[in-house]
């Protein structure tokens, strides 16, 4: 008997999809159909978890009898970044967002601050609100370094929530909890950041594979390999993400790229000229809150270095 419904996409490697029919539990495996694939823009993955779509399916659903996606829901919100530096192409990470948990680490792996603020600027872009989670505090247990506290200053002054946690202590764990109940959470960052761990210490029944920290580079090892969304017990989604290397931003013009640092906004308004790209104007009231420290000298670099184009990144 050939069956019609509704679903999202909870798991995506490569081609194979897993649905679930939220807030049900229910996953069971779906293919795409080639039609469907064909549609859309340049986003390598047309499907991306989070993914609201409907199905056929003809008898019970399994390996070697998929649904079939036939239709993809228009999305209210999602976080998309270039595939490589000169790349054209983009991949979306996750879709239908309420919020976007980005994990970082100071240290092992090192903080990249220009690569958070192009994650944090596409989250501003599409619409989804981004928590940052400052992971590995047991780290610090015996001196907490000036870096942790420049890090609040300098992303708590942009407005950014902050939560510390440790995967390994539990710190800030139950916080983090309050914070995705009873909400799909897109968990990104660096890998090696903890995103798996932090999954993991959230709800121990939860399985993800959790990675090593290579000796030689201190750097992540690319354990998670695929897009996969996990229940909370106590209520929420979270989706687990491979690390992303770099990241690209998508659809945004030069001229844009400060409507999206919060604090830049904010602060643009007393701008003498509009536009103002706050580089060279005389009256630019973004450069004056630099210089008496109420925007950050590092989140200006980082527009900078977004203004000079994407040559930079990595
Ligand atoms: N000390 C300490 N180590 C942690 C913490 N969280 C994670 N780790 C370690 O960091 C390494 C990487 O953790 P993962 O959870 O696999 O990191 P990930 O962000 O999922 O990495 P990818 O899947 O590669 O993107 C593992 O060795 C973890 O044990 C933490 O809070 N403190
Ligand atoms: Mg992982
Ligand atoms: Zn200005």
């Amino acid at each position: 008997m050939l069956k019609k419904g509704k679903a999202t996409v909870v798991r995506n490697a490569g081609s194979h999809y897993m649905l679930s029919e939220l807030p049900q539990w229910n996953f069971f495996p779906a293919v795409l159909r080639g039609k469907v694939r064909l549609e859309g823009s340049t986003a390598t993955n047309p499907v991306a978890v989070g993914d609201r779509v409907s199905y056929s399916l003809d008898g019970e659903a399994s390996e070697l009898n998929p649904a079939v996606i036939t239709e993809i829901e228009p999305r209210r919100n999602y976080v998309i970044r270039r595939s490589t530096n000169l790349s054209r192409q983009s991949h979306i990470i996750g879709a239908n967002l309420d919020l976007a948990v980005i994990v970082v680490s100071l240290y092992f792996p090192q903080i990249r601050l220009q690569f958070l603020d192009r994650l944090l600027v596409t989250c501003e872009v599409y619409n989804v609100p981004a928590l940052i989670v400052l992971n590995k505090m047991d780290l610090y247990r015996n001196e907490v370094p000036e870096e942790v506290e420049s890090f609040h200053r300098i992303y708590g002054s942009a407005g950014y929530r902050i939560i510390e946690t440790s995967a390994r202590t539990g710190e800030g764990v139950d916080e983090l909890r309050e914070a995705c109940k009873d909400r799909i959470c897109l968990f990104s960052g660096e890998s090696g950041s903890g995103k798996s761990s932090l999954i993991k210490a959230l709800d121990p029944s939860l399985d993800p594979k959790v990675g090593k920290i290579s000796d030689v580079h201190l750097q992540g090892k690319h354990t998670t390999s695929r897009y996969e969304m996990y229940p909370l017990q106590g209520g929420g989604f979270v989706i687990d993400s491979p690390g992303l290397r770099g990241f690209g931003l998508v659809d945004v013009g030069k001229s844009e790229i400060a409507l999206y640092f919060p604090e830049m906004l904010k602060a643009s308004r007393g701008c003498r000229f509009t536009p103002c790209t706050h580089t060279h104007e005389p009256g630019c009231a973004v450069k004056e809150a630099v210089d008496n420290g109420q925007i950050s000298a590092e989140r200006y670099n980082s527009y900078l270095g977004m203004l000079e184009e994407d040559k930079k990144f990595r």
